[in-house]
This record gives structure tokens, sequence and C-alpha cells, in this order.
């Protein structure tokens, strides 16, 4: 228990340049307030590995980084789908023996460290559903993304439990949204992962990359969580008979973020951005009014340029 942290398990979250930094650094911020016992360590790509101003920065904020190597799949027709499939690294850190999986668009609301003991089957994971109800009608997203077949219509919306997957459910409710998984790091896993990732025939036409892999490769594997751990913003209006602000625990801003303006909206989804900039707003009062000049500076040249400051 040095420095008070359990090192066996651990938070982490990937980033893969400047872009979601202000959002890394609320995500963490937020885990400490709520008195978590775990430390997050942030994934950075070899690019960012490279950024000596950013790499500063994650020390000025006191956030370890794991430098993970590129992960994308084997060229099909010469062509790769290239995405965030260095989030399937965790699975090969056997040194943990348990890796929770956040993304940095999301913020903390109550401790969540049950997540670290939680039960699992071995071999298993555990993430929310996907919400399939497509309220936005995005185009690109498959044609049976619809409320009917969203794994969170069959929640139960009194206690807020995920209805168990069976071999009736809807294709739909098969879906998990990888923003919040735990995992267990073992090298056999990650074989199969990698294997998968090379191999699968649908791995080409994968939007949602590691997220859709995770969903093949652990079929029937993976244990749903209330939605309470990855409640996603536009599940306030289209799940408003399950969702209670008061019960949920991981906030997640799909779509569009909050730090790209300090103007959101006052509808019930993006009303959700005031949570974060809230919490911004504490962040910001450490950074600046911090009598070390070093961490000023990288305030204004690391965060500054990619939070909208108007
Ligand atoms: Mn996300």
């Amino acid at each position: 228990m040095e420095n008070g942290f359990d090192h066996t398990k651990i938070w982490s979250t990937l980033l893969t340049n400047r872009s979601y930094f202000g959002g890394a650094l609320v995500l963490n911020h937020t885990l400490r307030k709520t008195g978590s016992r775990y430390q997050l360590k942030i994934m950075v790509t070899r690019e960012v590995e490279a950024d000596t101003e950013f790499m500063e920065a994650f020390a000025a904020a006191g956030i370890p980084t794991i430098v993970v190597d590129k992960i994308e799949p084997a060229p099909r027709d010469g062509k790769v789908n290239k995405g965030t499939w260095e989030k399937l690294a965790p699975w090969g850190m056997t040194e943990y023996e348990r890796i929770v999986l956040l993304d940095s668009d999301q913020v903390v609301l109550q401790n969540i460290d049950d997540m670290m003991t939680m039960e699992l089957p071995r071999g298993w994971i555990a993430a929310a559903h996907a919400c399939t109800c497509n309220p936005r009608k995005l185009s690109h997203y498959p044609k049976d993304w619809t409320p009917e077949n969203c794994g969170f219509t069959a929640a139960d919306t009194q206690t807020g439990e995920p209805k168990p997957i069976t071999e009736a459910s809807p294709r739909n409710h098969h879906l998990l949204n990888s923003g919040t998984v735990i995992l267990e790091p073992s090298k056999e896993q990650y074989t199969a992962l990698i294997d998968a990732m090379n191999t699968h025939p649908d791995v080409p036409n994968m939007l949602f990359f590691d997220q859709d892999l995770l969903a093949i490769v652990y079929r029937n594997k993976w244990k749903p969580l209330p939605y309470t751990y990855n409640a996603l913003k536009p599940m306030r209006a289209c799940h408003s008979d399950l969702w209670k602000d008061e019960d949920v625990k991981v906030l997640h801003y799909i779509l569009n973020k909050p730090w790209k303006s300090r103007a959101y909206g006052d509808d019930v989804i993006e009303s959700t951005h005031k949570l974060w900039w809230d919490y911004y707003a504490e962040v910001e009062k450490e950074w600046v009014g911090s009598p070390d000049e070093n961490k000023q500076r990288l305030w204004k040249n690391v965060v500054v340029p990619v939070v909208s400051q108007e």
C-alpha cells in the first residue's frame, strides 16, 4: 500500500494525443475526489511519449503513464481499419490483477471501488450495454439500432439492474460500451483478442474498434453492469424512465465533448456539461494557483489550447 494506493489493481484510460488531456485531468480529479483507493495510470502511445512537454504535464499532474506500442489489425486487401485498438493493451499487463478501463470523457460522481472487487467469472469481463437507441438517427449506425432492440430498454427501471443476456435476447443485447470495462489481464485472453483482431472477418467494417471486437470475443462471457457505471449522457433523455441522477456513478460524455464549448445547451442532455465544467474549475484553480511556475506554464501550454476558453 505504497502512497496509500492498492497497486495490484488500477484504473486506466488511453490517450493518443493532447486533445483529451483536459478530460483525463478531470477524470483523475473525480477519482481522487470520490476517495478511490486505486490509482489512475494513463496509457499513452509512442507519439505521446515523444511529446516531451506533454509528458512533463503528466508528471506535474502526478499521474503515472504506461507507454503502449501501436496495436492495429493486419491489413485486409491492403487496408487497415485504424482506430483505438491500443485499448486492448491492458489485457497483456499481467503484472496487475485487475484493470478497470475508463474513458477520459467520463467523470466519476460516486466511489466506484467496488468494481475492483466485484465478482467476475474467470476469463470474463464486465461492462455496461451499448445504448442502441440512436436518438440522433446517425445514418452510419446499424439499421437495427432502435429503442426496441436496446439492452437498456429491457433493464429494471426500479432497481436499474440490467436484464440477463440469454439465447433469446435480441442481437443488440450482446453489444457493450467499452467506456467502462472490468478485466483481469491474462496472456491467453490477450492473445485471443489480438488473434481475433487480425483474423475476424468483421474487423474491416468495425465502427467502434475495440468495443466491437470485445462484444465478439466475449460473447456470452461478459457480465452486464448497471447503466450507473457507464451512464451515457443521451440516455438521460432516451432512457429517462431508467435514469436517476442520484444513482449515476460514472457519467460518460459520448459524442460532443464538454471541453469543446463553454456555451453548452440547457436541455436534458447538454446541461450535464455543467458538472464537467465545475470539476474543471477545481482542477484549474489547483494548477493556476500553484506556487510551482512549471505547473502554471504547463497549464498554459498543454491544457488551455485543448479546452475551450470561451
Ligand atoms: Mn468515450
